[in-house]
């Protein structure tokens, strides 16, 4: 995928899956990335804290085929040297890995790069700095990122006029079927689900399901 198709992917995406080692076991990686895929997520990112590098590398060379022959960008949570020697399309910062610019420099004007924010300034900010898309959350309380605070709603939809329609907004952090349309009427128009996704009894039945609500 070139950079133009990246973009182009990226403007369209509306619901974006992560294979988290938290809750998909290195031997189910190809499989949850397949349900994940034919599910319709639109983005994939392979999140792998507290990981050995052997295991990320593994879990990515699985990965990245099936987002490719499926046409969906494939994204490395951390590592942005990694990413680009990988021949991921983009690398998933914090706000605590360093400046934009600075991996920007490292991993060149290809590649896309997604910065984690959790407030309406670090939005601001990341748009400011050059970021490809945002992740704004957590919204509620959440198992996957423990300790970190909700930030609630309130501010989804300035967020959504002030960035997000510039630059791909995605909203994240405890979000479910149950709460997907209080989410999306405060004015979300894309997500990340993980944990809900991942934990499913039928993992492509339920990112179907959200895909369909986002859509
Ligand atoms: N960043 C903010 S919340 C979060 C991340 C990685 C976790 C989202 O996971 P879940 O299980 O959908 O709440
Ligand atoms: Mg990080």
């Amino acid at each position: 995928m070139n950079q133009s198709q990246r973009r182009s992917k990226l403007a369209h995406a509306r619901l974006y899956g992560i294979v988290d080692f938290g809750y998909v076991a290195p031997s189910d990686v190809i499989q949850v990335t397949q349900q994940l895929l034919t599910g319709g997520a639109d983005i994939i990112q392979l999140r792998a804290k507290d990981a050995e590098m052997n295991q990320i590398i593994e879990a990515a060379k699985q990965i990245l085929p099936l987002c490719k022959s499926a046409g969906i960008p494939f994204i490395l949570n951390d590592f942005p040297e990694l990413a680009v020697e990988l021949g991921a399309d983009g690398v998933h910062i914090g706000q605590d890995d360093g400046s934009i610019y600075e991996v920007r420099s490292s991993i060149g004007e290809d590649m896309l790069i997604g910065r984690s924010t959790h407030s309406l300034e670090q939005a601001r900010q990341a748009m400011a700095d050059g970021a490809d898309y945002i992740g704004f959350g957590p919204l509620f309380p959440t198992p996957t990122k423990a300790g970190r605070p909700a930030i609630g709603l309130e501010d989804v939809a300035t967020m959504e006029t002030e960035v997000g329609q510039y630059v791909p907004a995605f909203c994240i952090g405890g979000i479910k079927m149950e709460n997907l349309t209080e989410v999306i009427n405060a004015g979300a128009k894309r997500c990340v689900i993980v944990s809900k996704l991942l934990t499913a009894a039928d993992v492509t039945k339920a990112t179907a399901e959200a895909k369909h609500a986002l859509s």
